[in-house]
């Protein structure tokens, strides 16, 4: 085939026209690299075709090598340029991934809480704390002996039945019902004067519902010394209401337990009316708080301590029934359920 001018150039301007569409196309730096290569590489397709200027006349020759260059800077330019456009893509790509907004404020670490429970058992600790109470723990599987008898509850008194106590498969053993044998431990195990506080978690076999639960936790306190009076329990306890509670009127109300004699029941004017009368206190205007009275002396001396010469007060209460009136929690059942939507409430 004849190579003349005319094939040639127009040879060189198809090329111009492919490399430009393809260089306009190019996806990425790496397809552009590519196109160069392939356009103006040494085995590059406008080499190629100037391969074929030396069979042209001489007269034509410098005419084709200014078409070749003008088309071979057509084409560089359009390299560069598209080169522009995708790296400006690339950086205007990474600015968005990468940008970092200092105006932004930190990322909060979540805190956690304490569980409603321990929180008002050390809320409990802490006043008792300051009038000398001593925290100690005691055992939760323990012996009826210790648990019962040494509280001067008879052998026939329905605490002991089945069906109020959850016994274990160790013979005459049981979870404790309440915290008051870790209390017997404590005086057998320190000579007075004492004041001991137990708070721990107690058992009872009882049907669960929003005020019952087959475990509870309790706080108890026991104070023993020459010459312990009612009116050394009055002035504590109305300390402790108050602290807890704010300033308010408390009362003694005439209770019955067999380990205490006299026994009271410690009211404090209702957390919610303020003593006006309302249903949480069922119109009475008093909340009984704790139970309390002056430690039997068959319970003194099974804990070594003479009763002649000692005398001693203990208090008990249940520490749902504390977090309740603090937090006006409606069902006992959500301090065991380990539900965050409950827990989170205490931040
Ligand atoms: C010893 C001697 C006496 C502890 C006491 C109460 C009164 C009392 C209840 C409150 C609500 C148990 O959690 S509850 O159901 N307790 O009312 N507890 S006096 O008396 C003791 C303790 C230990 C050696």
């Amino acid at each position: 085939m004849s190579v003349d001018f005319e094939s040639l150039s127009g040879d060189l301007h198809r090329l111009k026209d492919l490399a430009l569409a393809e260089i306009a196309k190019a996806a990425d730096p790496a397809a552009l690299d590519q196109l160069q290569i392939q356009y103006l590489g040494k085995k590059g397709d406008l080499t190629a075709v100037l391969r074929g200027i030396g069979a042209l006349p001489a007269e034509d020759r410098p005419r084709v090598g200014a078409v070749a260059n003008e088309i071979g800077e057509a084409v560089k330019t359009a390299l560069s340029e598209r080169g522009l456009e995708l790296r400006s893509v690339v950086q205007a790509q990474r600015l968005a991934a990468e940008s970092v907004d200092v105006t932004l404020p930190g990322r909060t670490v979540p805190r956690g809480t304490l569980h409603p429970i321990p929180e008002t058992i050390a809320a409990i600790a802490e006043v008792f704390g300051q009038f000398g109470f001593v925290v100690y723990e005691g055992p939760e599987v323990e012996d009826d002996l210790t648990n019962f008898q040494m509280l001067n509850i008879a052998p026939d008194h329905p605490a002991r039945d089945l069906w109020d106590t959850l016994y274990v498969d160790i013979p005459g053993h049981l979870l404790r019902t309440h915290t008051s044998p870790g209390q017997i431990r404590v005086m057998q195990s320190t000579k007075p004067p004492i004041r001991a506080l137990l708070p721990g978690r107690c058992f009872r076999y009882e049907a669960v519902d929003a005020s019952h639960g087959f475990e509870f936790f309790q706080v108890e306190g026991l104070m023993v010394d020459e010459g312990t009076s009612m009116a050394d329990l009055k002035g504590l306890l109305d300390e402790f209401a108050h602290a807890l509670f704010g300033p308010r009127k408390t009362r003694f109300r005439p209770g019955y337990y067999p380990f205490t004699e006299p026994s009271v029941a410690f009211d404090v004017e209702c957390v919610v009316c303020g003593g006006v009368g309302c249903p949480a206190c069922s119109k009475t205007g008093w909340m009984t708080i704790l139970g309390a009275g002056m430690v039997h002396p068959v319970v003194l001396q099974y804990g070594g301590i003479d009763p002649e010469r000692y005398q001693g007060f203990a208090f008990g209460m249940g520490v749902e029934r504390i977090s309740n009136l603090r937090h006006a929690v409606p069902d006992l059942r959500y301090y065991l359920e380990n539900d965050l939507r409950f827990l989170e409430q205490f931040r």
